[in-house]
């Protein structure tokens, strides 16, 4: 006997944009060969859990039939390229957004191996046709991600991606953007020359080809310089820190044929998903629902799953993820707000995200156990309990209006995000965590490590701790980050 081997899948979904009908072939397909679990990821796709060798070819095939596909969603090639999610963040979204589909197909690897294997098309290609000028033979020495972010609103962590692209609008109308390099959250306990990087603004590059270009030649330049010898140092931010930031640029200009102009001024208020009803500029209503670290299931509690099922069925809303792991229900004409939200309340929806408490929407936990393999301790499984045990600490110190952010991962790859959360916790053994304060709101700031190993009745003693410090001694207006980074960093 074969051993039972079992898959996760993650679709290359860019900007996280699909269709009612995409969302319909998803929900069955989970249904068909996973676990059943629909899982919204930090980057604006979903991934499935537990799809069996045999199960694999049948579920990129049901995928492939409705369009979607999982190329380049893992491996070291550009990953998928998340955007800003929420149409009303701008009236140039969708001129933006396009940028993610375009940036998406034009870095994807060219060969035809993933139709060749998985969809039985003609078996393997001739070589010669599979010539790829990006990617060559060898591709990228690491995985490599692009975030597009249009201010005010630093949703996407845009400093968190190897490559960061700041929309810069002036007038209504979209200049270009600014560039920021070498951003990465992954380190590796024990590992001193392992550390989190958020992306320096090099420059700006104007919204036509030389964008395109100036994109493609950032990840050249990690292709030829980046470290093929050590994978914990092959991601961009080394070869930057390596190269230093200058000398990287001047090889860039040099590589573009151009050189970018100075970056521009843009400002971040907000790093936040809008949740409920919000209308756009252009009268289309959008729904945020909020999804507990992206899972979306039926539980004793709501069902989820079903609900967005039905939603789908009316044909009347897109699907966004956001990179905080949550759902919009978007593009629902003023006529048809009405079916949509019956459907919302009767499934309790509404309910769930209005009364769910600031900081549990505030929160994001990476998968960990029980399919991630490098898991240390719990995250997705765990957090909601914990934060369970934290509101009344919040309560207890009149905090529970505050939009404080909480992440967790179960490891120190930064899944979740969370060297860039006001409180950061990483797992380190089963049932222990470190944990990091002093992030800021806006993801401009990481956090540092402020106590090690904690276990929950810790975890909950130090924070009832911090809690206080921070309720009577906060300046006016003082987020927790900013005020855990002035007491706890900044005077050491
Ligand atoms: Fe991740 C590896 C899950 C976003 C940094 N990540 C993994 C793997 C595939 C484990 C593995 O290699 O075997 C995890 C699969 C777990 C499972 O059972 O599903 C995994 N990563 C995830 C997701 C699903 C977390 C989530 O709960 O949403 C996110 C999927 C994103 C996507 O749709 O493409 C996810 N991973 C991230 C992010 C956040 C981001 O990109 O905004 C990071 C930190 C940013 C960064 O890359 O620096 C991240 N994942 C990593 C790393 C560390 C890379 C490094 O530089 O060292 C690994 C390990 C690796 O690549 O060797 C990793
Ligand atoms: Fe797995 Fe670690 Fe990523 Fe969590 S942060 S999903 S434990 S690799």
């Amino acid at each position: 006997l074969d051993k039972l081997y079992s898959f996760m899948i993650r679709l290359r979904i860019p900007g996280g944009l699909i269709t009612p009908q995409q969302w319909i072939a998803a929900h069955h397909i989970a249904g068909n060969y996973s676990t059943g679990v629909i899982k919204i990821t930090t980057r604006q796709t979903i991934q499935l859990h537990g799809i069996l060798k045999r199960d694999i070819k049948p579920t990129l095939k049901d995928f492939n039939a409705v369009t979607l596909d999982s190329i380049a969603a893992c491996g070291d090639v550009n990953r998928n390229v998340i955007c800003s999610s929420h149409p009303s963040q701008s009236p140039l979204h969708k001129q933006i957004h396009d940028y993610a589909g375009k940036l998406s197909e034009a870095l994807l690897p060219k060969t035809r191996a993933f139709y060749e294997i998985w969809l039985d098309e003609e078996v393997l290609a001739d070589k010669k046709e599979e010539i790829d000028p990006l990617y060559q033979d060898h591709y990228l020495p690491r995985k490599f991600k692009i975030g597009i972010a249009i201010p005010p609103n630093n949703d996407v962590d845009v400093f968190g991606n190897d490559l960061g692209l700041i929309a810069i609008i002036e007038n209504e109308s979209l200049l270009g953007f600014n560039l920021a390099i070498g951003g990465g959250l992954s380190s590796t306990h024990g590992n001193p020359s392992t550390y989190p990087r958020l992306a320096t603004v090099i420059g700006f590059v104007p919204a036509n080809d030389k964008l395109m270009k100036a994109v493609y030649e950032v990840l050249t330049i990690q292709r030829d310089f980046g470290n093929r010898s050590d994978r914990k140092q092959a991601r961009l931010k080394y070869t930057i820190d390596n190269m230093g930031v200058d000398v990287f640029k001047t090889e860039l200009e040099r590589r573009c044929g151009f050189p970018l102009g100075k970056a521009m001024p843009y400002q971040f208020t907000e790093r936040k998903d809008y949740y409920g009803w919000r209308q756009s500029s252009s009268g289309k209503w959008h729904y945020t629902i909020f999804v507990e670290n992206g899972r979306v299931v039926d539980d004793e509690n709501l069902a989820l799953k079903t609900a967005l099922l039905k939603v789908a069925e009316t044909g009347l809303a897109q699907f966004r993820f956001t990179p905080n792991q949550n759902l919009i229900l978007s593009d629902i004409d003023e006529l048809d707000k009405n079916e949509i939200e019956g459907i919302l309340n009767q499934f309790g929806i509404i309910e769930h995200t209005d009364n769910s408490s600031l900081m549990r929407k505030n929160s994001i936990a990476c998968v960990a156990f029980n399919t991630c393999p490098l898991a240390l301790a719990e995250a997705q499984r765990y957090l909601p309990t914990l934060i369970t045990k934290i509101e009344p600490l919040l309560k207890k110190h009149s905090l529970e209006s505050e939009e404080i952010s909480l992440r967790m991962t179960g490891c120190p790859n930064g899944c979740g995000r969370s060297p860039l959360a006001e409180i950061g916790f990483i797992g380190t053994a089963y049932g222990r965590y470190n944990l990091y304060l002093g992030g800021d709101r806006l993801g401009e700031r990481l956090n540092q490590k402020f106590r090690d190993n904690l276990d929950e009745q810790e975890i909950l003693t130090t924070l009832d701790e911090v809690f206080a410090d921070y309720s009577l001694n906060r300046s006016s207006g003082e987020t927790l980050g900013d005020f855990a980074w002035r007491k706890y960093f900044e005077q050491q």
